[in-house]
């Protein structure tokens, strides 16, 4: 009965695109080399669209006619998108950031929500219009409001920044805050006119292994020493280690190379301590 649970609810999750399932044994092959992510900005304006960046298989070219090019997210950094209008519009019904970042693979294994426990933080620093003539329009972000920062709306898990959105729920409105179906930039947009989008990345990079937090999560609590506790079991009973590299090193505290009930008691006793307000810190608790 346990197991249909299991099933059911891992069916459920994958239905309603929610969650990140662990299901590696369908993977396509692991030892292809991953793309690296990009960004690029969706936008209507009047009859100005674009789905898919400039030069992607998927870009429709008759009715995508904005033209902005993808950018190589490479870590953490500060980066640029543009979007180049084509006809120009006095209005903008849509304005989104679109990555292929897959929250998943910053997120703990398996969570059900890779935004909120995800490493993954988006900033948008400004948004500008560059007109043809070369003056300047900044537009106000009052952002990001509950729902800016999510992933895509079709199931899947690569991440989206809605700037402005009246068609996701939550609707996102994070220029102006009047409540409209589209925002008009002060002077309008002509054809010519590029909107670029500054926005910082942190989270791509990978994270200081600390001792004693095996799940990542920034805190050492109970649940650090109970995965220590299952990877021993695991290993105990002969079924084999699960733990990443990442994950052993935080586990094995004592620093003896194994993950043993001496590293799940560490961890313990130092939630304990901690719980009991004693001024503890883990790499004197632990040595280095
Ligand atoms: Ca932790
Ligand atoms: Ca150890």
């Amino acid at each position: 009965m346990k197991f249909l649970e299991k099933m059911l609810s891992a069916a459920l999750a994958v239905a309603m695109g929610t969650g990140c399932m662990g299901f590696s044994a369908f993977a396509a092959d692991d030892t292809a080399t991953e793309a690296t992510p990009i960004a690029w900005i969706c936008i209507q304006a009047g009859s100005d669209t674009q789905w898919h960046p400039a030069g992607a298989d998927n870009r429709d070219e008759e009715t995508e006619n904005a033209i902005g090019s993808a950018v190589e997210l490479t870590g953490d950094d500060k980066y640029t998108a543009s979007v180049t209008m084509a006809n120009g519009s006095s209005t903008v019904e849509l304005l989104f950031l679109e990555t292929t970042l897959n929250a998943c693979d910053y997120a703990p294994e398996g969570t059900d929500d890779p935004i909120a426990n995800g490493r993954i933080k988006i900033t948008i620093e400004s948004i500008e219009v560059v007109h043809a003539s070369g003056d300047t329009t900044k537009l106000d972000y009052i952002g990001p409001s509950t729902g800016a920062f999510r992933t895509s709306d079709d199931g899947g898990s690569s991440i989206r920044y809605n700037i402005w959105n009246t068609q996701t729920s939550p609707k996102v409105r994070d220029i102006q805050s009047e409540s409209k179906s589209s925002f008009e930039p002060e002077g309008g947009l002509a054809g010519g006119d590029t909107i670029n989008i500054v926005f910082t990345i942190t989270g791509m990079d990978a994270p200081e292994v600390s001792k004693g937090d095996v799940d990542g999560d920034g805190d050492i609590t109970i649940d650090d020493a109970f995965k220590v506790l299952q990877e021993y079991s695991y290993i105990a009973a002969g079924r084999g280690a699960s733990f990443t590299d990442e994950e052993k090193g935080a586990a094995n505290v004592d620093g003896d190379g194994d993950v043993t009930l001496d590293d799940a008691f560490a961890i313990l006793s130092y939630y304990s301590a901690k719980a009991a307000g004693k001024d503890v810190n883990p790499d004197d608790f632990f040595g280095k």
